[in-house]
């Protein structure tokens, strides 16, 4: 396949509710969708999973549209004939933008699956057609609005509940949350790096409440910190953040600074790249999950397919599609039945989109070429 043209479409989409974590509040999204076109008529889209601001990682949706125009682009299309398998290897002297890389990976993924009649799942080689599905619950201003809001995603059936954490907004919600859901339903915590070494004691207190995981307590750079609190606790350590790479996977692995690992495609640089961490992890017996950045029916279709591989043995952030939109841009949006979503079973990454809202929620539109 070669590179032709690349649109870079902004999309503003409202969420549901507002969605806190500890590094902030979001009432919407500003989101960048790559739509990717091969020079014999290959059309395939792509999601970027960067925030507005730098608050998750060091990218941000602007700098990411910078990036691909200025760096990214002109290379892909110097490069002549290639496969999206290629891309990686292409983009390696640049240093970091994993979503930036992630995002172009997936669009020339999508219109290299489509023009082949198949698939993300078959081409990653994974089998399993439906996944179970968790849902992210952020920080609520009282305990009470919490309970009203897990109680909800009980009765839609998650498979597991995960709560946002941060120091003043830890121990009582989650005994509240437990005390809610008993002692069977699968809980875990998220807290973004909000907290040090410091508070190792202090983290050790959710032990009690026989959580699935804690993800990514400490900052991104810190395993240390991490392989100190794992060795603490009885609560296995996740990471999230910290998790860049293949290789920092396996530093991280080696240190003992987790016994689970929180799969992004975005973060990582791609499908590829999360392919190979979903395979180090399942040699060293190590559970891998799949997270999410907020996606829609784009990023979410791609999302279940990856996790259908066998070594996604936790459930993932994959949840309903309405448990962030009131609409989608795709035509048949991802619902959760009986804690389970079903992994798409059609072309490319799996979506059709609904043109008619994507140009609704559509405000810029850019075409490289
Ligand atoms: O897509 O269900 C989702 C969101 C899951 O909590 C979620 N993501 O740290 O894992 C995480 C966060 C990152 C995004 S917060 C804006
Ligand atoms: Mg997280």
């Amino acid at each position: 396949m070669r590179p032709a043209r690349l649109e870079l479409r902004r999309v503003r989409m409202d969420l549901v509710s507002p969605f806190r974590t500890s590094f902030g509040s979001q009432t919407d999204r500003d989101i960048l969708l790559l739509r990717w076109f091969g020079a014999d008529g290959e059309e395939g889209w792509g999601e970027c999973v960067a925030l507005s601001e730098p608050v998750y990682s060091p990218e941000f949706v602007d700098g990411v549209e910078l990036v691909l125009e200025d760096h990214i682009w002109p290379r892909l299309r110097a490069a002549g004939e290639i496969t999206a398998d290629d891309i990686a290897d292409i983009l390696e002297p640049l240093r970091g933008h994993p979503m930036a890389k992630a995002a172009i990976e997936m669009a020339a993924l999508d219109a290299e699956l489509r023009a082949n009649d198949t698939d993300l799942r078959r081409h990653l080689g994974a089998t399993r057609d439906r996944i179970p599905s968790g849902v992210s619950v952020g920080i609520h201003p009282t305990i009470d609005e919490l309970l009203a809001a897990v109680g909800g995603y009980v009765d839609e059936g998650y498979a597991r509940i995960k709560l946002k954490i941060e120091p003043d907004w830890d121990i009582e919600p989650v005994r509240a949350v437990r005390e809610l859901i008993g002692p069977d339903m699968a809980l875990q915590v998220d807290a973004n790096t909000a907290y040090g070494r410091e508070d190792i004691d202090h983290l050790c207190r959710l032990d009690e409440f026989d959580l699935l995981l804690i993800e990514q307590p400490m900052a991104e750079e810190d395993l240390i910190g991490h392989a100190r609190l794992a060795a603490a606790s009885t609560t296995p350590v996740c990471l999230d953040e910290s998790i860049v790479s293949a290789r920092t996977t396996a530093d991280a692995i080696e240190l003992g600074a987790a016994g689970v690992i929180n799969i992004k495609p975005g973060r990582v640089g791609g499908y590829l790249e999360s392919r190979r961490i979903h395979d180090l992890c399942v040699a060293a017996d190590v559970p891998v999950w799949c997270g999410g950045m907020l996606e829609t029916g784009i990023g979410r279709a791609a999302n279940a397919m990856l996790a259908a591989l066998d070594g996604f043995t936790l459930p993932g952030d994959i949840s309903a599609s309405s448990r962030f939109w009131a609409r989608d841009i795709v035509v048949d949006p991802i619902t959760v039945v009986d804690g389970h979503v079903a992994v798409p079973d059609a072309p490319g990454l799996g979506f059709e989109l609904d043109m008619d809202e994507l140009e609704r929620v559509t405000y810029r539109t850019r075409l490289l070429d």
